[in-house]
């Protein structure tokens, strides 16, 4: 209701799907908890739309060929939401590493009734080895947090950054199998496409560290579930330690998923950018993009190559106080 109040404020009439495709006389769509935006879509919509502003920064429920072929840009929210997802895939990580959620059940259990040395020992993270697969504006931000660790950060993209950004984040490009075998953390912080769909499969997991944790924070898509549980299980030294994952396919799994009753993965509900800072910022970035597009200009971030300006991220810390944004609406 606040995101309508905003949009309304700026002249803006929102409506849901259903009516939108009753009438066919919207002009732009807002993509909110990754909706599928395809031909289909696109059509029972009609021709008129003009616009896609997808509230997150990825944007693989998007159709962008078909998008660009029928001329409509696609604006996202990159940037904003980057420190808080590096901020969650740092949580995962500590929290596999320290067996947060097992400690925090332990505390709570009429079991726990005495103190004692050598219960739930963790893993050392300071020192360790850190691998992050997808050095984009989120991968860097995990890997710059390593510094704190006096990690060694190993990084794998299609391609390498610049030496000034390496330098910036401590990080070195590695290939990907060297990257597999060095690291003790591997953070997923790819998009996800189809080179990169089941990245992490039995392979990949074969040649990760037996004592490896890792982390999603892209995805679900881009880690084979069933290997990675395969992998969770194995005691012949060929599996991995744990996993902190932030993200599933489906989303959520079914109830009676093997990997929702395992003490070696820690989970959260897709809430890498789920800060009531980022979520503000997100909101007005995406609405920035809408009211660009509906006046027929550049937006300020377009991810299907119909032209964006070069794009100043406001800080989520520092977003404007322009929304109400209510902290629980928002589902994923
Ligand atoms: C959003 C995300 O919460 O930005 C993304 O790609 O997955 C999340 O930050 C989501 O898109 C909003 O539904």
């Amino acid at each position: 209701e606040s995101f309508r109040a905003y949009l309304e404020a700026a002249g803006i009439q929102p409506v849901f799907y259903d009516e939108a495709v009753r009438t066919r006389d919207c002009e732009a769509a807002m993509a909110m908890t990754h909706a599928t935006v395809d031909g289909k879509l696109l059509d029972a919509l009609g021709p008129q739309i003009k616009l896609i502003s997808n509230y997150g920064v990825g944007v693989n429920h998007i159709d962008l060929e078909e998008c660009t072929r029928r001329g409509i840009p696609v604006g996202n929210t990159p940037d904003v939401l980057s420190d808080a997802t590096a901020d969650l895939a740092w949580a995962l990580l500590l929290a596999c590493a320290r067996r947060i959620p097992e400690c925090d059940t332990l505390v709570r259990s009429p079991a726990f009734t005495e103190y004692q040395n050598m219960l739930l020992l963790g893993g050392d993270v300071a020192g360790k080895t850190l691998g992050v697969l997808g050095m984009g504006r989120i991968g860097r931000e995990v890997a710059r947090r390593g510094i704190g660790f006096r990690m060694t950060t190993l990084y794998h993209n299609r391609s390498r950054q610049p030496k000034a950004v390496e330098r910036e984040v401590n990080a070195r490009w590695a290939p990907l199998d060297e990257l597999l075998a060095s690291s003790d953390f591997v953070v997923l912080t790819c998009p996800l496409t189809e080179d990169t769909v089941h990245l992490i499969d039995a392979s990949a997991l074969r040649r990760m560290k037996s004592s490896a944790t890792l982390v999603n924070v892209a995805r679900g898509g881009v880690v084979d579930q069933e290997a990675l549980l395969a992998a969770l299980q194995a005691n012949d030294g060929t599996g991995i330690h744990m996993a902190g994952l932030d993200v599933s396919t489906p989303e959520p799994l079914p109830r009676d998923h093997p990997l929702l009753s395992r003490p070696d993965v820690v989970w959260t509900p897709h809430r890498g950018s789920a800060t009531a800072g980022t979520r503000k910022a997100m909101a007005e970035l995406a609405i920035r993009n809408l009211m660009l597009g509906l006046d027929g200009k550049k937006l300020a971030a377009c991810c299907n190559g119909l032209g964006g300006e070069p794009f100043e991220a406001t800080p989520a810390h520092e977003a404007a106080d322009t929304i109400d944004y209510d902290e629980e609406g928002d589902t994923l």
